[in-house]
């Protein structure tokens, strides 16, 4: 007799279009368990938003091994308390106010100098020419980094991104990854040497000058946060850039409206958020054994939320599989902030500090490019086809314009 094999989300089937797979999960396997890698998925809404949000039944503790590794140091993610509570308040104010506005200058002049060769052949891709450069390029203006490193820095960070973003990394593939975690903290311990005598307006000065309890923060502190503000902020960014476009072209009469009033971008990008989020997975750790609608999750166990289904979920969304700028209940305003209702941002004490920079990056690049994409569309046999199961995008956009 046949044996149908049993679902898994390392499956190729399930990593080849997982929004197909999204709706049994929730309904059939709410809590479904993955025996090779011993972790447990969670995919309704409720109870994704239950674990991001119960901080004491459900710890950030496995980001010792999840991240730190290739951090090299202790991230926002992984505080508590008076620490939490302090340096998540000095990143705040480096993506706010005036340093926001200054952010914003440089995402500009960025976008405009990689967009520009290609502008005039009216063939662009919009991942790999423009968006993976523009995300490098942008971080690396926002830390200060010298834009003449922009391709070491973009190799290490494929080395960390990819140790973080992996569910099953081969011991070579993990090897690689420290070692660009290595190379990458070597390069920038003497940069924050430099920019304790020499401070000035970038990140890595105002994490060397900040105070913690009267004491400056180590080497190793702001090292770590370094690599995860360039992780957080290079690895989604092209994704959803590419993600945005593709929906708007398949939707040409919300294009059109976008194009008509440019203030709509914020809810396109929103609901892009919500309907394709790119970082896909948040992973905890169970403190106590907790009992969903489904079966229990034990003491101990590693949890991730699905936060695409939970974005699905047709008990939060009305008509959760349709894209719609319009959706009454994506609420765009409260999209970027604490009171979101789509989980794309996760939610709770660790809730992106960058969302306000996502937002205005997205839209400051997105309202740049509309008006020089005349027409825009697919090029001629262009297939479109996403990757990745913890973070996920399109592998390229090959659009045609004018
Ligand atoms: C290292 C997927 C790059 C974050 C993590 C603790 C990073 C943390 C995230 C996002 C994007 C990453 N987790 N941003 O999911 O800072």
């Amino acid at each position: 007799p046949q044996v149908t094999p049993r679902f898994s989300v390392l499956s190729e089937d399930f990593s080849a279009d997982p929004y197909r797979h999204f709706a049994q999960l929730r309904e059939r396997a709410p809590v479904h368990y993955e025996p090779v890698i011993d972790s447990y998925f969670l995919s309704r809404h409720e109870d994704v938003k239950r674990v991001l949000t119960d901080h004491e039944a459900f710890t950030t503790e496995t980001l010792q091994v999840r991240a730190e590794p290739v951090m090299r140091g202790p991230v926002l993610a992984q505080m508590t308390g008076a620490e939490h509570t302090a340096k998540r308040g000095i990143v705040v104010r480096a993506f706010t106010g005036q340093a926001l506005q200054d952010q914003v200058r440089a995402i500009h002049a960025n976008a405009e100098e990689i967009m520009a060769p290609f502008l005039a052949r009216g063939r662009m891709d919009l991942v790999n020419d423009f968006g993976k450069p523009f995300a490098v390029n942008v971080t690396l203006d926002v830390l200060g980094l010298d834009r003449r490193d922009a391709r070491r820095v973009a190799a290490w960070h494929s080395g960390v991104a990819e140790f973080i973003t992996s569910l099953d990394l081969t011991p070579e593939r993990r090897r690689h990854c420290l070692e660009c975690a290595e190379q990458l903290e070597a390069y920038l311990l003497p940069v924050i040497e430099d920019r304790r005598h020499h401070p000035g307006e970038d990140l890595i000065s105002k994490l060397c000058t900040a105070e913690f309890d009267g004491i400056a923060m180590s080497n190793r502190d702001v090292t770590a946060l370094i690599i995860n503000v360039l992780a957080a902020a290079t690895e989604p960014a092209d994704k959803t850039l590419g993600l945005l476009f593709k929906h708007l072209i398949d939707h040409p009469g919300q294009l059109a409206e976008v194009r008509e009033d440019p203030e709509l971008l914020t809810a396109a990008i929103a609901e892009t958020l919500r309907y394709t989020p790119p970082v896909q997975l948040i992973p905890r750790q169970a403190e106590e054994d907790t009992v969903f609608a489904g079966a229990t999750v034990p003491a101990g166990a590693t949890v991730f939320c699905v936060i695409g289904a939970a974005n699905r979920d047709p008990a939060a969304f009305h008509a959760p599989d349709a894209f719609d700028i319009h959706r009454p209940d994506l609420g765009t305003a409260r999209s970027f902030t604490a009171a979101a209702q789509h989980l794309s941002f996760g939610s709770g004490l660790h809730q992106c500090v960058g969302a306000a920079f996502a937002r205005a990056e997205i839209e400051t690049v997105a309202a740049m490019l509309l008006p020089r994409l005349d027409r825009v569309r697919f090029s001629p046999g262009f297939r479109y086809r996403e990757a990745g199961l913890y973070t996920r995008g399109p592998v390229s956009l090959s659009l045609d314009f004018t």
